[in-house]
C-alpha cells in the first residue's frame, strides 16, 4: 500500500473502535442524527488527509506510545509568547532558555487573533484561523512547532471553545440578523429568561463583569455572556457549533500543536434552575470531540481547563461511571489550593484529608500540576474535607482568601483581592508565587531572613508539584522569583483586572544573573533544574503512575508515595513549618522504600538527613525525595 492508502487503512481502523462512542456521545447531546455522525467523521477524514508528512510520523509514533505526554520527564513552561520574548519568533530563539530549565512542555497563552482593546488576555477571539498580528502569524506558528518537534519538546495552545469575541465574523452576522449565526449564540428578547437564570448563576467577574447577559440596544435583545460582555456565549445546542469548533480543534492540530488548552469547559451547556457548569452534556461534548480527535489526529491531546470542586474533576478525565475517553489532561486546582493551605497553617491535616479522598485518574490520563497560572486563585476546599478535620469549611475559605489578600495581621503573603462577590462572600486571589509566598515583604524591609524564607517556600511547592503526580507546570518568572509587574494597572485595557499583576514581561536581566553565585535566581532557578533532572530519572514521576498519602505524626509534614508498576517507589516529605520537622523512620519501610535507596536523596546527590534515632530530619520548609 501507498503512504496514502496505509494511512486511510488505518483511519478505518480507528473508526470501527471510536464509532461506538462518537455516535453516543454526539446522539446524547443532538439526538439520533446519523447525518450528524457521518458529517463529524467526514469532517474528521479530510483533516487526517490534510495532516503533513512530519505531523503523520508523529501520529503514528504517538499511536504506538499513547502514553508520550505522561512521560516523566516532561516538564511544562507557561508564558505569554509577547511577554516572554516579543513574539513567536522571540520564543523560537528562547527555546534553549527552556532546555536549561528540563521543559519539554510550551504552553503559550491564547495567540489566536483577539478583538481590539480589552480581550480578556486574549479569551475573546475574532478570528480562530488567524495568529494575533502582534505575535507573528500562522506561518511562525508553525515554524515553532517544529522547531520544538526537533527538539522532542510539545507546544501547547489555548482554545476558547464557550465564547467568541462580540467582533467575530459569527456574531456580526447574527447581530445583522442572519438566521444561521443567531443559531450560534443565545439571545432572549426580554429579561425573562436572564432573570431565571441570573437566579442560580453565580458570576465569574462580579466586580468587573456583573451578570450573564448583555443587553444589545441594536436589536433591543439580551445576548448570553457569562464573563464579560464583549465575550458571547456559543450555542452549543446547535451541531452546526460543534461541527464549527471542531474544524477550529483540528485546524490548530495541522499546524503543528500537540496540546490544546479547552477553555472553561465547564460552561459549554446551559440548563435552567443549575450553576450552569458542569452538565451532562458538556461532557458529552467533550467525548465526542475526543472521538473525532482520535480520528484525524491521534497525536493530539486535550487538556480541559476546568477549575471546578474536587469532585466534579475527574470526571473531565472521563472518569465516570463507566470510564469513557474526554480529556486527556486537566488542572489539578486542588493540589495547588492544599499547597496554599498547607503553607499558611503550617498544617497539613486538610491537605491530606482531600488528596486522599479524590479517585485516581483513569489510565492513560493526567493531571497537570501547578503552583501558580495566569488566573486568580479560587479556594476551591470542598464542605465534607473541612469538615472531614474539624474545620469550617467557609471560614477556611475567607481565612485563605484574607491570608494571601494580604490581609492577616502578621502573614508573609501580599496578594490583592480578586473578584469578591458580595452575595456569595466568595474572594480570589490574585498575585505572583513570590508575592504570596513572601517576598514582596522581605525586599522592601531588606531582611535576609525573610527572603530567603519565601524562596524556601516556593521551592517547597514546586517539589511537591513535580513529584506529586502529574506535568508539572512552571509559570514564567517564578523560576527568578519574579513579583509580578507593579505597573499592572497603567494600561486602561485592563486596569480593572488585577490578575495582570502577576501577568508581567520577562525579566531578562533577571535571567542573567541565574549565573551569579548567591542571587535568588541562581538559588531558584538551579532548583528547578535540579528537581526538573531528578523527575526525568526517576519513573515513579511518571503521569500515569499513583499516590498515596501517607499518615505520619508531625502534622506540618505531607509525606506521599508515588508508584508507577516498572518502578520503585517514591516517597515524598515536605515540611510546611517554619521550624524543623522531623518524621519517624518506619515511612521508609511503609512506603516500601529499602536497601541503598534509602540512603540517599533522589533529588540531590546527598545522603539522607537522619537523626540519631533514625528519624528523617527536615528544616524548615524542607523537603526530601527518596526512593524511585
Ligand atoms: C478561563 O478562566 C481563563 O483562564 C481566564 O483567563 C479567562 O478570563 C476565562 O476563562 C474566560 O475565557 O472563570 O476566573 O472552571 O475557572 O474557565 C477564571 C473554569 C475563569 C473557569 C475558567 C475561567
Amino acid at each position: 500500500m501507498s503512504g496514502s492508502a496505509t494511512d486511510a487503512d488505518a483511519f478505518e481502523a480507528r473508526l470501527d473502535l471510536v464509532r461506538a462512542d462518537l455516535t453516543e456521545a454526539l446522539t446524547a447531546v443532538y439526538g439520533e442524527d446519523p447525518g450528524l455522525v457521518e458529517a463529524v467523521v467526514g469532517d474528521a477524514r479530510s483533516a487526517m488527509a490534510s495532516r503533513s508528512q512530519a505531523l503523520r510520523r508523529l501520529d503514528r509514533r504517538r499511536e504506538i506510545d499513547p502514553t508520550w505526554f505522561l512521560a516523566q520527564d516532561v516538564v511544562g513552561y507557561v508564558c505569554y509568547a509577547d511577554r516572554f520574548a516579543g513574539g513567536l519568533r522571540g520564543v523560537r530563539e528562547r527555546l534553549g532558555y527552556l532546555e536549561e530549565l528540563g521543559v519539554r512542555y510550551l504552553h503559550l497563552m491564547p495567540l489566536l487573533r483577539p478583538r481590539e482593546g480589552e480581550n480578556d488576555g486574549g479569551y475573546a477571539v475574532v478570528d480562530y484561523d488567524a495568529v494575533d498580528p502582534r505575535l507573528g502569524d500562522m506561518a511562525d506558528l508553525e515554524a515553532l512547532a517544529a522547531d520544538l518537534h526537533e527538539r522532542g519538546m510539545a507546544l501547547c495552545v489555548d482554545l476558547v471553545l464557550n465564547h467568541t469575541a462580540r467582533e467575530h465574523a459569527w456574531a456580526r452576522a447574527a447581530l445583522a440578523g442572519d438566521p444561521t449565526y443567531r443559531a450560534y449564540y443565545r439571545f432572549f428578547p426580554d429579561r425573562t429568561v436572564p432573570d431565571a437564570v441570573e437566579a442560580t448563576v453565580p458570576d465569574v467577574f462580579p466586580d468587573m463583569a456583573p451578570g450573564s447577559f448583555t443587553h444589545l440596544p441594536e436589536t433591543d435583545e439580551w445576548v448570553w455572556t457569562t464573563f464579560h460582555e464583549f465575550q458571547w456565549d456559543l450555542n452549543w445546542e446547535n451541531p452546526a457549533v460543534f461541527r464549527a469548533m471542531l474544524g477550529v480543534l483540528l485546524g490548530l492540530a495541522g499546524h503543528g500543536v500537540d496540546v490544546v488548552r479547552l477553555d472553561a469547559v465547564p460552561f459549554l451547556w446551559k440548563r435552567l434552575g443549575t450553576d450552569c457548569q458542569n452538565q451532562p452534556e458538556a461532557h458529552r461534548i467533550l467525548q465526542a470531540l475526543r472521538a473525532a480527535v482520535r480520528l484525524a489526529a491521534p497525536g493530539l491531546v486535550l487538556k480541559a481547563e476546568a477549575i471546578v470542586g474536587p469532585d466534579e474533576l475527574v470526571p473531565y478525565l472521563g472518569g465516570h461511571e463507566v470510564e469513557r475517553p474526554e480529556c486527556h489532561l486537566a488542572y489539578d486546582n486542588q493540589l495547588m489550593v492544599m499547597l496554599w493551605s498547607c503553607l499558611a497553617t503550617r498544617d497539613t491535616a486538610l491537605a491530606r484529608q482531600a488528596l486522599r479522598r479524590r479517585r485516581d485518574v483513569p489510565a492513560g490520563t493526567g493531571w497537570v500540576t501547578y503552583v501558580r497560572c495566569h488566573d486568580d486563585i479560587g479556594w476551591a476546599v470542598a464542605d465534607a474535607d473541612a469538615s472531614a478535620v474539624g474545620l469550617d469549611p467557609a471560614a477556611h475559605r475567607a481565612f485563605l482568601a484574607a491570608y494571601y489578600g494580604g490581609r492577616h495581621p502578621g502573614g508573609f503573603a501580599r496578594g490583592v483581592d480578586f473578584g469578591s462577590n458580595p452575595t456569595s462572600g466568595d474572594v480570589r486571589t490574585s498575585g505572583s508565587a513570590a508575592a504570596l509566598a513572601g517576598l514582596v515583604d522581605a525586599c522592601e524591609t531588606g531582611d535576609t531572613a525573610a527572603e530567603a524564607a519565601a524562596l524556601d517556600r516556593i521551592e517547597l511547592l514546586y517539589a511537591v508539584a513535580y513529584a506529586h503526580g502529574g506535568i508539572p507546570l512552571l509559570y514564567m518568572g517564578d523560576e527568578l522569583a519574579s513579583v509580578g509587574d507593579p505597573h499592572w494597572a497603567e494600561d486602561p485595557d485592563h486596569a480593572d483586572d488585577n490578575r495582570w499583576l502577576h501577568r508581567p514581561s520577562m525579566d531578562w536581566e533577571a535571567a542573567a544573573r541565574r549565573h551569579e553565585p548567591g542571587t535568588a535566581e541562581t538559588r531558584l532557578f538551579a532548583s528547578l533544574q535540579r528537581l526538573a533532572r531528578a523527575r526525568a530519572a526517576t519513573e515513579a514521576c511518571r503521569s500515569d503512575g499513583r499516590t498515596r498519602v501517607l499518615e505520619v505524626a508531625d502534622r506540618h509534614v505531607l509525606a506521599f508515595v508515588r508508584r508507577h508498576p516498572r518502578s520503585r517507589p517514591l516517597l515524598v516529605l515536605a515540611n510546611f513549618s517554619d521550624a524543623p520537622s522531623s518524621v519517624e523512620g518506619s515511612v521508609l519501610a511503609e512506603a516500601g522504600v529499602g536497601g541503598d535507596d534509602a540512603l540517599r536523596r533522589r533529588d540531590r546527590e546527598e545522603p539522607l538527613p537522619r537523626d540519631a534515632t533514625g528519624a528523617l530530619v527536615l528544616p524548615a520548609w524542607g523537603y526530601v525525595w527518596v526512593g524511585g
